[in-house]
């Protein structure tokens, strides 16, 4: 693949999803609620990984994953969340039929994340549509066998970047007949809305649980940018949305925006859902990130940092008008790069640092044992786990104000709600004897390193966390 027909090929991705700018910015209501809340109603910061890429093309659809992968990553990181892949395919191996044994063996690992406290999204895994349509290689997943219909249209190997293969025409017809733009196969929606009905129905009363992510990346095939996010793409939801509300009234629900372009800062046109639930909505917007000249191969360095700067800019403004408009929480579902590049520890503090302004939670691609991950194919961990890991308050007991992120220092400032005790993770580098808090009555878990901070439970609380 030549640089210039790549970069052809994303500007003409930008222009696509350009068609989102207009819809993007009007019609904002006031009051979005920022955070996504605990059983307890506490304000959740998510801080974790996707888990795991590895599950894509495995015959059980399973992460490469045990319990001291996970101890591990706790030990290093504090983590408590993660966004741990399930697949279409192995949940409706065939039309209606739904694998029981693979959800069990998804709740087996839920538990092993529940056990150490930590929040589960289920997280419906998609690229290029399905491993039917590029079965060699690692790049396709997510869809059914049955449910990919190409025509027989070519899917030519892309050598450059697997997200090329979106512009496949195999692959935008398989897409094509999902969103019903072909009107060739009508039923496909609602068999992927029953299907999350399916998982929602097993996994409502699992503890952990926190929710589900209805589709990753959703790709329109011809149909691109607000053409497609206020069209197929929300009645996808829609009717996904009252499949579950069906069994599970309290799970949250995280949406995607189309990923071209929104990945990279631009608007997404995404509309406002109701939550048909009672009770205030659980419905949470969760887009990725992924800069641009990054994703074509750059550094965060020269023109490539600036360029990338600026995306995150963009990213932002962008990312907290679809909030207000949606009236929902953010959570940044995706962002990572290869750690052995250079920059890449100064991009990862930076996207750490805007996830936090947001008030966001993030899970970081991903937990793979490869140069992207937190440790690699021989278990030896890259330059990540000591730039991820920070104090932070897991769980707030009540709305939070601010935060205040610093070396041997946080800050966390709330209006309390009764909802629950304060949870801040403190980790070893900066406290090195343990932690002590001022503003609340705290008890120290020095074995998770946890702070459980007992307040006033209205008004305004300011805690202030140092070493001891
Ligand atoms: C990547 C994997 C890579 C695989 C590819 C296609 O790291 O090994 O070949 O998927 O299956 C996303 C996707 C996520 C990607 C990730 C990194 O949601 O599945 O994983 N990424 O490329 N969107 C932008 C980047």
């Amino acid at each position: 693949m030549k640089r210039a027909r790549l970069l052809a090929t994303a500007a003409v991705l930008v222009l696509l999803a350009g068609g989102a700018v207009a819809a993007g910015t009007r019609g904002a209501p006031p009051s979005a609620p920022r955070y996504v809340t605990d059983d307890q109603g506490r304000a959740l910061i998510l801080h974790g990984f996707n888990t795991a890429g590895s599950a894509k093309g495995a015959p059980d659809a399973l992460p490469e994953l045990t319990p001291d992968d996970i101890d591990r990553e706790y030990r290093d990181m504090g983590t408590n969340f993660v966004r741990f892949l399930i697949l279409w395919r192995a949940v409706e191996p065939s039309p209606g039929t739904y694998d029981m044994k693979y959800l069990d063996k998804v709740a087996e690992r839920v538990r092993w994340y529940s056990d150490r406290g930590y929040q589960v999204m289920l997280d419906m895994h998609q690229d290029l549509w399905g491993n039917a349509i590029t079965p060699t290689g690692v790049a396709g997943n997510g869809a059914p066998a049955w449910a990919t219909h190409t025509d027989g249209l070519p899917v030519a190997t892309e050598q450059f970047t697997w997200e090329m293969y979106y512009l496949e025409p195999g692959v935008i017809r398989a897409f094509d007949h999902f969103w019903n733009t072909t009107g060739d196969y009508p039923d496909l929606m609602d068999r992927y809305a029953k299907a999350w009905a399916a998982v929602a129905a097993r996994f409502k009363d699992v503890p952990g649980v926190l929710g589900y992510d209805l589709m990753n990346e959703p790709w329109g095939g011809s149909v691109q940018g607000a053409t497609f996010e206020t069209g197929p793409l929300a009645t996808l939801y829609r009717k996904t949305i009252a499949r579950i509300r069906e069994v599970d009234p309290d799970g949250w629900i995280f949406l995607e925006p189309q990923a071209v372009g929104v990945n990279w800062g631009l608007p997404s046109a995404l509309p406002r859902f109701d939550d048909p639930r009672g009770g205030p909505p659980r419905i949470a917007f969760a887009p990725h990130l992924y800069p641009l000249p990054l994703d074509l191969g750059d550094d965060y360095a020269a023109g490539s940092k600036e360029w990338t700067d600026r995306t995150l800019g963009w990213w932002r403004e962008n990312i907290a008008r679809t909030a207000e408009r949606m009236r929902a929480p953010v959570l940044l579902g995706e962002f990572g790069l290869d750690m052995t590049r250079p920059g890449a520890s100064d991009l990862v503090k930076k996207v750490q640092g805007l996830s936090d302004q947001v008030g966001t939670g993030m899970a970081y691609w991903s937990r793979d044992a490869d140069a992207w991950g937190p440790y690699d194919a021989k278990g030896k961990a890259t330059p990540l786990p000591g730039v991820y890991v920070r104090a932070y308050p897991r769980a707030i007991g009540g709305v939070p104000v601010s935060v205040t992120y610093g070396e041997n220092r946080l800050q966390v400032a709330f209006d309390a709600n009764e909802t629950g005790p304060t949870e801040i993770y403190v980790p070893e580098r900066g406290f090195p004897n343990g932690a002590q808090v001022d503003g609340g009555t705290a008890v120290w878990n020095a074995a998770r390193r946890i702070l459980t901070v007992t307040t006033k439970t209205s008004g305004r609380v300011i805690l202030t966390v140092t070493p001891k």
